[in-house]
């Protein structure tokens, strides 16, 4: 009999096509009433496939064994029910480095010679009719503060090497083997750097850690680029600062209340945004897909997971 597997949102193609070839899925959003839905299946339930379950959810599945994530964040997971039902947890890790690390260094050239803006100067026939854009910023010889230096913090790292930058770091860890100067103090690494790069995780312990006094250390001339999560920063007193001048710019892949965006923050020039596609590439979804589905098949054949939070 097929193993019975539930998903709450739509993923990508190919996952629902591998999942619909050895799963039998039930698919709650699609369902006309999912109260009814789980009333009736929830017993056959031994995984969910989702970034987004919660404790009740957890509670409803009395079969559930595995929770596959998407995605590398787990921040949409309950882990502590789920660790008290022994439940395992498997993410994306690491196929999504390079993907969202070239975003990174992406949205940062973007930023600092203001890509997007002057390709609205030359399409709007600006530059025949004003003359040449004014003159920009560049990275060459700044120095960037990564917050986060995991996996994709790193692969973030080595670009910015690559791009003549000065790397330092903040974390709640010191890092033996990293050739990175390490500050303990958030604000202190704000003050130092030219850039703030933002891939810590969402959760209780990163909320609105980039801060005001923060960004007021990054001061005038410095610019934030967050592709952690948009509750990692104070995004008020961001846009406050943006619109004052009081922060030179920032260029933001992820935001508090996806996808919906301050009407504020779509108005500044300073600013350069993106929909949350850092993974978002062909490439790299599959490869996320995929390991989604290696995750499945190691569970239910009794092997450690490939990748996991639990
Ligand atoms: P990772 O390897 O676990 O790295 C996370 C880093 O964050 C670690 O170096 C950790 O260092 C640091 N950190 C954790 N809590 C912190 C805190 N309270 N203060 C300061 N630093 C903290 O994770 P990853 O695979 O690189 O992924 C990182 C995050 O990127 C994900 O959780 C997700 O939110 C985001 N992401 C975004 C996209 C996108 O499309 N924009 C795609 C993938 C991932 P310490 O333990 O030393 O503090
Ligand atoms: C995706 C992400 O947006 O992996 C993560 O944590 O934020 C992104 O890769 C998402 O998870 C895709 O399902």
């Amino acid at each position: 009999m097929a193993i019975t597997v539930l998903t709450n949102a739509p993923l990508i193609p190919w996952l629902e096509t591998w999942l619909d070839e050895t799963y039998e899925v039930i698919r709650l959003h699609q369902a006309d009433d999912p109260a009814t839905v789980l009333a009736e299946r929830a017993g056959d339930i031994r995984a969910v496939v989702s970034g987004a379950v919660d404790a009740a959810l957890i509670e409803a599945l009395p079969g559930l064994e595995i929770i596959a994530i998407p995605g590398v964040g787990h921040d949409g997971i309950d882990l502590g029910a789920a660790k008290h039902r022994e439940i395992r947890v498997g993410n994306t890790a690491d196929v999504l480095n390079d993907a969202v690390a070239e975003l990174a260094i992406g949205l940062m050239i973007a930023l600092a010679r203001r890509i997007p803006q002057a390709d609205v100067y030359v399409r709007e026939g600006r530059w025949a009719a004003e003359g040449n854009y004014p003159l920009t910023g560049e990275l060459t010889g700044s120095t960037v503060g990564i917050i986060g230096l995991g996996r994709i913090g790193k692969e973030i790292a080595a670009r910015c090497l690559a791009m003549k930058m000065r790397v330092i770091y903040h974390g709640r860890t010191r890092q033996d083997h990293v050739p990175y100067v390490h500050y303990d103090k958030l604000g202190d690494m704000a003050r130092d750097a030219n850039w703030l790069v933002n891939v810590a995780p969402g959760g209780a312990g990163t909320e609105k850690l980039i801060s005001r006094p923060v960004l007021e250390a990054l001061g005038p001339e410095g610019c934030l680029v967050n592709l952690g999560r948009g509750t990692t920063v104070d995004e008020a007193a961001m846009i406050e600062l943006l619109q004052s001048g009081g922060l030179g710019g920032a260029a933001l892949d992820v935001f508090e209340d996806e996808p919906d965006v301050p009407d504020l923050l779509r108005t500044l020039d300073n600013v350069v945004l993106s929909p949350h596609q850092g993974s978002a590439t062909v490439k790299t979804r599959r490869a996320m897909g995929w390991r989604v589905m290696e995750n499945l098949a190691a569970h239910f054949e009794g092997r450690p997971l490939l990748s996991s939070v639990l």
